[in-house]
């Protein structure tokens, strides 16, 4: 198989069969195969940069993800990956129109998709592409107006334990674990329900590792006795920094203890304490719920039994929230795995381009947080890696700025087709083929709208460009932030009155005002 890099000029793009390999011997039809490539697109919700073996970071050497990695070796990994609203509703819609949240209408969750505008999966599908959604999808109750040929889909953020999943034929209840089940009906999908004769576009949405991270029965344990290191910032005082000090996403004052982070009420109970959606745990059978309890009683009857003061208490839950939330992970990652052996053994891999990524990245207690929302690093960034061995080379790395509105003209391009003006992000494929663009954008604008609303992450939106961070959170504060990320990665010295920064911070405000010019974002009324 050709690891190597081969370059597809768009202009010699036929439209025939997509699976076979680019270079292996074949009927006639595959001499033509500088095929549109199949677009296998892998999503998980909330999945942290921190979180993800290729990326380095410590606590992926004791919950590593060898299946998500394998991207990487076998294809890119995108350092610099970033997404324009760190929201998981904003973001699905920027992914799929290559347009910020202010053009495609959906600046928060609750709103609802307008499917009738261009998406790129619709106008594939339109060019001979056969299309299947499946997973998370969170746009709306269906993904209507997308046309998709096939979609099989969570209600709402799904769950963890025996999901609905929503069809054309209405809403059904399957037994089993919620990425398990995306797994078995994506390999079902590719197996018997596609035609080997079209190319094919097909997103695998998981749920995990969403709150509140109910990991898969053979994972509840696998972290049971590892110590996670703690992030320098986890009792961050936020000074200095007013919308940071007043979010409402702190570890150890905002988790829910029976909801989130699953402690019981006593020494030999199983009840958990508050949990305002006991929905989600009554959704276990009774077999389920007895594994369940089993698993996490000693635990809690440890600390149900121990007399921790306020720090304890606060350590002892980011313990406990890393263990759930990396549990989850085993098994999008263990998914992962089932699915690029799937493309392997069937031949398909050598032209099918593989994502992952998530819809934003996370809080691992970084600042004492979980969720996202917020412009500071952790949730900007989201994981992305590549696979497409026919064009990718392996073990590639790209420290580009690229953003999410930047699929749209990617796809539209390797399927031959013509990229609208209207588009706001730019193509990859010249940075997959290892050759960036001179004129590659050095800055990135980014618009967070949902407050008052979950968390009270107050509106803001900003510039980032490779070394500063300049903030504007609105609404009822009117406060500046700039960060100096190369002395100050962790973001915790605003710099707006700094006189060593006035020249750096002036530009920094025009340079936004020409981004907001540019993406044509409306000077009043913002929505
Ligand atoms: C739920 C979560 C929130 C989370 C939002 C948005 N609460 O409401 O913590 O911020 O989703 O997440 S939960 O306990 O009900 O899960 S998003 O990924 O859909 O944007
Ligand atoms: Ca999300």
């Amino acid at each position: 198989m050709n690891r190597g890099r081969r370059y597809l000029a768009v202009s010699t793009v036929l439209i025939t069969t997509a699976c076979g390999s680019l270079d292996g011997p074949g009927p006639t039809a595959q001499t033509e195969q500088a095929a549109r490539p199949n677009i296998v697109f892998i999503m998980s919700d909330d999945h942290a940069v921190q979180a993800v073996g290729a990326y380095g970071h410590p606590i992926t050497q004791q919950a590593p993800t060898p299946n998500i990695d394998r991207i990487a070796d076998e294809g890119m990994v995108f350092q610099n990956a970033f997404v324009t609203n760190s929201l998981c509703g904003p973001s699905r819609s920027t992914m799929l129109t290559g347009k910020y949240s202010h053009i495609n209408g959906f600046t928060r969750n609750g709103d609802t998709f307008d499917g009738t505008q261009p998406t790129w999966p619709r106008v594939l599908k339109e060019a001979g592409y056969q299309t299947a959604m499946i997973g998370k999808w969170h746009l709306g109750r269906t993904p209507e107006g997308l046309n998709f040929d096939y979609w099989k889909i969570f209600n709402d953020q799904g769950e963890y334990y025996n999901p609905d999943f929503i069809t054309e034929d209405g809403m059904q209840r399957h037994e089993g674990y919620a990425s398990d089940l995306v797994t078995g009906f994506t390999l079902d999908w590719l197996d018997n329900r596609r035609d080997p004769d079209k190319p094919f576009v097909l997103f695998m949405n998981h749920k995990a590792p969403h709150r509140n991270w109910m990991p898969a029965p053979r994972h509840t344990r696998i972290f049971a006795d590892t110590e996670f290191p703690v992030p320098d910032t986890y009792f961050d005082d936020y000074e200095g920094r007013r919308a940071a000090a007043e979010q409402e996403m702190n570890i150890y004052q905002h988790m829910y203890e029976g909801h989130d982070l699953k402690m019981t009420t006593g020494v030999g109970s199983t009840e958990w304490r508050y949990d305002p959606w006991k929905h989600l745990i009554e959704r276990l059978s009774p077999e389920q719920r007895d594994e369940w309890d089993a698993a996490y009683q000693e635990r809690n009857d440890a600390m149900n039994a121990a007399d921790f003061d306020e720090r304890e208490m606060a350590l002892w839950k980011y313990q406990r929230y890393l263990q759930d939330y990396l549990a989850t992970i085993a098994a999008v990652d263990d998914s992962v795995g089932a699915v690029l052996d799937y493309l392997d053994d069937a031949g398909l891999a050598e032209n099918t381009l593989v994502v992952y990524t998530s819809d934003q990245g996370f809080y691992l207690g970084e600042h004492g947080w979980f969720d996202k929302r917020f412009m500071y690093e952790e949730s900007l960034r989201t994981p992305m890696l590549i696979r497409w061995p026919g064009r990718v080379r392996g073990g590639s790395v790209s420290h580009a700025m690229v953003l999410n509105t930047d699929y749209a003209p990617t796809f539209l391009e390797l399927a031959g087709l013509e990229v609208p003006d209207d588009i706001q992000g730019s193509s990859l494929t010249g940075i997959m083929d290892g050759d960036t663009p001179d004129d590659w954008r050095d800055s990135i604008y980014y618009h967070y709208y949902e407050y008052p609303g979950f968390h009270m992450v107050k509106a803001h939106y900003g510039i980032r460009n490779e070394r500063y961070k300049l903030i504007h959170f609105y609404d009822d504060v009117d406060t500046w932030e700039f960060f100096d990320l190369e002395t100050d990665p962790a973001e915790l010295h605003n710099r707006i009155d700094d006189p060593a920064y006035r020249d750096t911070i002036a530009a920094m405000r025009n340079e936004l005002q020409s981004l907001r010019r540019q993406f044509k974002v409306p000077e009043t009324g913002v929505p």
